[in-house]
């Protein structure tokens, strides 16, 4: 039998668990190769050769004959951006050079780039306040209003195409709710109920629980 196009490098409770998510969205060929975070595989040479980070997760990509040598991506985020790409005829991205690709991009990166470092900042305090000109993210409350104003249009936050960034800035907050770090308003709560309604996260959750 082939190997699937994509392995994804997972642990259960992680952030590869965002990642497996979007394969299932874009209905990929994947599979998982399976980490024990407490026993440190993450940490082996033959890993850290795939993530000089030693982080999960990382998805290499055999390409679509299966003839791709040494192809990797890593962060998260990166890698439903590139799933996203590669899998274009699964809808989770507008296409490059169309207007819906800007509001794509912004919400891309917010997740990462704004609300991930905000969470980590009330999560963990710094023993000193950092000058907040000096932060390119405000605090976490700020970031998520941004999120529920956007949501007005919704339901997602492209307005009617559910994409890549849904995966990204929601399975983020969909994390913070479970922690009890937020605090939704009506349009969050019911942008997070539609969520986890979606087959394929239902699928991600159950797939990257533990090895069938
Ligand atoms: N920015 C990275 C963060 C990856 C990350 O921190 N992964 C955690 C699991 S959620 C990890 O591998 N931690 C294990 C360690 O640092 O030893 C991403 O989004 O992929």
């Amino acid at each position: 039998m082939a190997e699937p196009r994509f392995l994804l490098h997972h642990a259960p409770k992680t952030r590869s668990t965002v990642s497996l998510w979007l394969l299932e969205e874009a209905g990929a060929d994947y599979g998982l190769y399976w980490h024990d975070a407490a026993a440190g595989t993450h940490k082996s040479a033959g890993y850290l050769a795939l993530n000089p980070a030693g982080k999960l997760p990382a998805l290499v990509d055999h390409g679509p004959a299966g003839d791709w040598k040494g192809v990797v991506v890593t962060e998260s985020a990166a890698i439903c951006a590139y799933v996203a790409d590669t899998l274009h005829e699964s809808n989770l991205a507008p296409p490059v050079g169309t207007p819906g690709r800007a509001a794509y991009a912004f919400w891309m990166t917010y997740g990462p780039g704004v609300i991930e470092p905000a969470l980590s900042d009330m999560a963990f305090p710094r023993a000193k306040e950092a000058p907040s000109t000096a932060l390119g993210w405000p605090s976490f409350p700020e970031a998520v209003e941004r999120v529920e104003t956007a949501l007005s249009a919704g339901p997602w936050l492209l307005g009617a195409q559910f994409t890549a960034a849904d995966i990204t800035v929601g399975g983020l907050l969909a994390y913070a709710a479970q922690w009890g770090m937020l605090q939704p308003g009506p349009n969050l709560a019911r942008y997070l109920t539609a969520i986890e309604a979606r087959p394929a996260r239902q699928a991600a959750i159950r797939k990257g629980a533990a090895p069938a």
